[in-house]
């Protein structure tokens, strides 16, 4: 039976449709519409598909889920060997590398570059014939790889056809498959949640998927793609830079670098280069350098290859951010709360550009799940500013049988009991406020930038105060002498001065600030201000029962323990008292705005510029105790902004997103409007 005509064509314009979209998804960057209407689509097209079986062709847009597991990956012969790249660690090696090119090819003035990041993924080879892809495989060799053509044909970001009228009789698109940062934490998620193996890095996570004899579940796996060149290619006239070669490629539906740049000496690769380097923790994927190409493909073919590897190209490879090192032992230390967290000490590593010798392990069941013991090689892992982390034992290089870390039974700082509350990881002193680690610590979070923000008061000199035993408690540091401050280590009078000022400024404050600064478990800054708006003052708050703090938004059962917890104990309302008495306070309000009914839950707002008659940390208080959300930058999200004096960049966001803009007067009315007494 053949399939009327309207289904023939509703078919060939959905596959269209969808590939358009795909497009501009993948390589453009530019979706056009949401999530939903792209999946209503494809279920249409599928629909038609199954009732009509005759039509479904290797091309569609729905033949990406997979198909019947392959005993073995078949061996293929690249027609052109897919060479590996020379490496620069340094400056003095990248201008090493300009230098000898210039030489060969008798260059005086700057050569040009075509620069994009190495991506940290596994290098394929794509062939597509008369616009089909027809041939997917590793690098393997270089020489021989494996056909993974079923497992690619699965990668969403992977053309199953080329788009355009200049169809090539044959290219072969060369780039890495890797897996973005937020894909490999859902996935390791679920696999733990399946109690199946998690993957150390989304470079393991990308070739286990990869290489999986079932397509089917690699179609289930965030896989990407990205090009980097082109291999052989017959029957196309190619543009002669290596950047318009890649344009190319992204006009014909190959997605290719975002950050691929045209570049027109090696000072400017130098300067490409710690761009990128600043750039990297923001990026969604993981990269391990950035590739310098010789712009001038005919340039290229003078400059030829050594061995394996072109001379016209070099990867400027950024610090190692995992590196192997040996654990020699564990440490616990005592965190604010009493919890105790596993600290690896190991043989110093330099990893991300500085020396590493302490990292942290998380907690007691990271540990026995990744199966780390003492004396084992470990791979160590520090990107950006993030504490560094023991990522997995190398348990090949295990010798005997290492002892696993232990918990010990009593606090290593206070001689407490340590004990494990019920369902939950962690395992606490409960020394509390008598162990001196928890001291230290709860000053140290009263001094943050983000609680009271007391300058000049850092880790070390809060280490010294509590040793010295000058103070016990937050409420002491008001209570501080000149003379105390200035005698301590290698502090100087005037240093000490400055202090005792930024202690003396922290007095005036506001209410979620100060509820923030107490450090109360699980109590962050979100809820602080829910919990000060809520209750407008600190008695409300330290009488409140279980059921009434459970009214304030994000406030579960457990934060609410937590916080009637710590108010039922004497020292802790002392503490607060004290800290009153020694004038830290912060703006009343009035008993009409208490108890305000959350009006305006649900809606997001971003203050931007100066208010006139309140700091935004005061408006933005005002606005989440009427259970609003107030965010720091303006996205589609956004309900609307609210727009003081000299409002600055978010404004012009607002106004190019569409998003509703609120001045001073409209932002008195929202809150006028949504002010409510409890009558
Ligand atoms: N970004 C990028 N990665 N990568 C890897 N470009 C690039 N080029 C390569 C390789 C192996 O090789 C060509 C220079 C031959």
């Amino acid at each position: 039976m053949t399939a009327p005509e309207s289904i023939v064509d509703e078919i060939a314009r959905l596959r269209q449709e969808l590939n358009e979209h795909n497009y501009r998804y993948h390589v453009l960057d530019t979706p056009q519409i949401s999530d939903q209407a792209y999946d209503r689509l494809f279920r249409r097209l599928l629909q038609l598909e199954r009732e009509n079986p005759e039509l479904t062709s290797a091309d569609s847009p729905t033949q990406r889920v997979g198909s019947e597991p392959a005993s073995h990956f078949d061996s293929v012969a690249h027609e052109m060997a897919m060479l590996s790249l020379d490496n620069a660690f340094d400056d003095e090696e990248m201008l090493g590398f300009d230098r000898r090119l210039r030489d060969r090819l008798e260059q005086e003035t700057g050569l040009g570059y075509c620069a994009e990041p190495k991506l940290d993924g596994l290098a394929v080879s794509l062939l597509y014939e008369a616009g089909e892809l027809v041939r997917a495989a590793t690098r393997g060799d270089g020489r021989r790889g494996e056909d993974i053509t079923a497992n690619v044909r699965t990668i969403k970001s992977v053309p199953l056809s080329l788009i355009g009228d200049s169809r090539p009789r044959r290219i072969e698109v060369r780039g890495e498959v890797y897996m973005e940062i937020a894909g490999f934490d859902a996935l390791n998620r679920n696999q733990r949640e399946a109690g199946d193996k998690v993957f150390a890095n989304p470079r393991n996570a990308a070739a286990g998927s990869l290489r999986l004899l079932d397509s089917r579940i690699t179609a289930s796996r965030p896989l990407k793609f990205c090009s980097y060149g082109i291999g052989l290619n017959e029957g196309v006239e190619l543009p002669a830079s290596q950047y318009r070669q890649m344009q190319y490629l992204r006009e014909i539906g190959i997605p290719i670098s975002r950050q691929i740049e045209r570049l027109d000496s090696v000072d400017d690769c130098l300067d490409y280069y710690r761009r990128i380097l600043a750039a990297r923790e923001q990026l969604a994927f993981d990269i391990d350098g950035v590739v310098f190409k010789l712009d001038d493909i005919d340039l290229q073919r003078e400059a030829g290859f050594v061995s394996r590897a072109p001379r016209w190209a070099i990867a400027y490879k950024f610090p190692a951010q995992e590196v192997m090192t040996r654990l020699l032992d564990v440490d616990f230390q005592v965190g604010r709360t009493g919890a105790l967290t596993p600290v690896a000490r190991l043989e110093p590593v330099a990893v991300g550009g500085v020396m590493v010798s302490n990292a942290t392990l998380h907690n007691m069941d990271e540990i026995e799940r990744k199966d780390i013991r003492i004396g084992d090689i470990v791979i160590v892992r520090r990107a950006g500013d993030v504490i560094p982390e023991v990522v997995a034992p190398v348990v090949q290089q295990r010798e005997g049988r290492p002892a696993r870390p232990k918990m010990p039974a009593s606090c290593p700082v206070c001689g407490s009991e340590v004990m494990q509350q019920s369902g939950q990881a962690a395992y606490r002193c409960v020394g509390g406020l008598f162990c001196a680690a928890q001291r230290k610590e709860a000053i140290k979070h009263y001094a943050s930038r983000k609680a009271m923000d007391i300058e000049g008061l850092g880790d070390k000199l809060v280490e010294q105060l509590v040793e010295k035993g000058l103070i016990d408690s937050i409420a002491d540091l008001y209570d501080l002498s000149l003379e105390q401050v200035s005698g301590l280590g290698r502090m100087a009078e005037k240093s000490a001065r400055n202090l005792l000022d930024a202690l003396a400024k922290t007095r005036s404050t506001t209410l979620a600030r100060f509820v923030y600064a107490l450090g109360i478990r699980e109590v962050g800054e979100a809820t602080a201000e829910a919990l000060a708006g809520y209750f407008g003052d600190v008695e409300a708050l330290m009488d409140a029962d279980v059921e009434t703090l459970q009214q304030v938004e994000d406030v579960g059962p457990v934060v609410a323990e937590n916080l009637r917890h710590f108010f039922d104990q004497q020292k802790n309302r002392d503490i607060v008292e004290k800290l009153v008495e020694r004038g830290v306070n912060w703006p009343q309000v009035d008993a009409a705005q208490k108890q305000q009914a959350q009006t305006l839950s649900g809606n997001t707002y971003v203050i931007s510029g100066r208010l006139d008659g309140m700091s935004r940390d005061q408006a933005a208080g005002l606005l989440k105790a009427r259970g609003a959300r107030v965010s720091g930058s303006v996205s589609v999200k956004t309900t609307a902004l609210i727009g003081g004096e000299n409002p600055g960049s978010k404004f012009a966001k607002a106004e190019e997103l569409g998003v509703d803009i609120i001045d001073q007067a409209g932002f008195n009315r929202l809150l006028d409007d949504s002010t409510s007494s409890e009558s």
